[in-house]
């Protein structure tokens, strides 16, 4: 592997005018402690670095990439809309198309709003939420994230049920000081905090299946815990899907553990690659939206007609039969096969999965929550991630975040990983 010579140089560059050389902090690599690569070109499953370096790609742009880089009906697709125009800030009927393919794949979703990020589209949740139940309180769990809206970066004080202090500089307290902050995973507290501050919650926001502590799976009982307490206080129930939606299968994981949210909230891979967020639910809580309600709520370039082409394309790949349990297989083999190499590098392993999302967790385990998450040796995981690299293998630049593996990953990839992890040194 040639060292990562134009890529450090063109790190230089970008942080002269660039705040920290990215345009998301989590690229920066901080987390791992080396420059990060810049990318030229993707296709399929890999990445090609400026100085020549090919990796099998398990971050897939955060996860959007399920269909794996430049698939050529999505740019197919791309290329047919944005001839005929980019951006109209007039309606178009593909729009109608997407919302439809999104209602006719989540049952709790009645209406969507399409929009141009997660972060925005957990905004619009959650004033949408707030408006409608006329209350300020908002319950989100500890580690999950959910874009950086000023009143969801809030870093977690204890693990009992405590208003928020802003994790960030410049949120000011006020703006926080309805944020509840309870552990992922505990259902009592969930039931404490609602007996507590009954009717003044207007919502619960949760990732269903946590993937921003690394990979966390609901515990039994968690979710429809959450859905009970809500249903019975009349508060919002609203599932953040911005990685899960479409991921692990077709439409949300709602009908997998047998529980409607009010309000999702999507993003990611109903974009197909290009910038896009939507927040779906019933008809009662959406037709509360500017125009049709007073609950205001704008963007620009919400629905772009190239954007939506891209996301349309993917959805009707992934609605193709036998996608969702190739990608199950793929990732299971890979997760079964990592165990023992990583463990005889004498270092306890816990892998997380779900579907084709997972996290390697350098951690005697069992990982439920962000505290148990936090025990990870993170230093090891640097070095891991640091030898993958040197390997060929790209993985996310920090411990606590999730890995998948798209439609184009290969038995030959999964092997090629396996024997690296294997001739490591980390
Ligand atoms: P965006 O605004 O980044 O499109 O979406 C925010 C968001 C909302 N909800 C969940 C569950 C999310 O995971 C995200 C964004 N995910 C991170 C990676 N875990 C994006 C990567 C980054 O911040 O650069």
């Amino acid at each position: 592997m040639s060292v990562f010579q134009k890529s450090s140089k063109l790190f230089a560059e970008a942080k002269k005018v660039i705040p920290g050389g990215v345009n998301s902090p989590v690229r920066a690599f901080k987390a791992v402690g080396t420059v990060p690569v810049f990318i030229s070109k993707a296709k399929g499953a890999y990445l090609h670095d400026v100085d020549g370096n090919r990796y099998i790609d398990y971050c897939l742009s955060w996860g959007p990439m399920i269909l794996g880089h430049a698939r050529r009906e999505v740019l197919d697709r791309v290329r047919k809309v944005m001839v005929n125009g980019t951006s109209f800030g007039i309606p178009t009927a593909l729009e109608t198309q997407l919302a439809r393919m999104i209602v006719g794949a989540i049952g709790s979703v009645e209406k969507v709003r399409l929009v141009s990020s997660g972060t925005e589209a957990v905004m619009t949740a959650i004033r949408l939420a707030r408006g409608c139940t006329g209350r300020d309180k908002i319950i989100k769990f500890i580690g999950c994230y959910h874009g950086h809206v000023d009143h969801m970066l809030v870093q977690a004080g204890s693990g009992a049920t405590t208003l928020g202090s802003p994790s960030s500089p410049g949120v000011p307290k006020d703006f926080t000081k309805h944020t509840i902050l309870l552990p992922y995973n505990d259902s009592e507290m969930v039931e404490k905090a609602f007996s507590k501050y009954r009717d003044q919650i207007a919502a619960v926001i949760v990732e269903p299946v946590a993937g921003n502590m690394g990979v966390v799976l609901p515990a039994e009982g968690f979710l429809k815990t959450i859905r009970r307490s809500c249903t019975k206080n009349s508060s919002v129930l609203i599932f953040d899907e911005v990685i899960t939606g479409f991921r692990i299968r077709y439409g949300s994981v709602q009908e997998l553990f047998g529980v409607q949210a009010d309000l999702t909230c999507l993003g990611k891979i109903i974009g197909g690659g290009f910038p896009i967020g939507a927040c779906g639910g019933k008809k009662r809580l959406m037709d509360q939206l500017a125009p049709s309600g007073k609950i205001y709520q704008a963007g620009t370039l919400s629905g772009n007609p190239v954007c939506v082409a891209a996301g349309l394309a993917t959805l009707e790949l992934l609605g193709s039969k036998g996608i969702y349990s190739a990608l199950d297989r793929i990732a299971k083999n890979l997760c079964e096969s990592l165990q023992s190499p990583i463990t005889n590098h004498q270092s306890p392993v816990t892998i997380n999965r779900i579907g084709s999302m997972f996290t390697v967790f350098f951690n005697p385990g069992p990982v439920t929550d962000y505290a148990s998450a936090l025990k990870s040796d993170v230093a090891m995981y640097a070095r891991f991630h640091s030898a993958m690299l040197r390997a060929g293998i790209y993985l996310p630049p920090s411990q606590f975040e999730a890995c998948f593996v798209s439609t184009q990953h290969t038995k030959k990839d999964i092997d090629k990983t396996i024997s690296a992890v294997r001739k490591a040194a980390f």
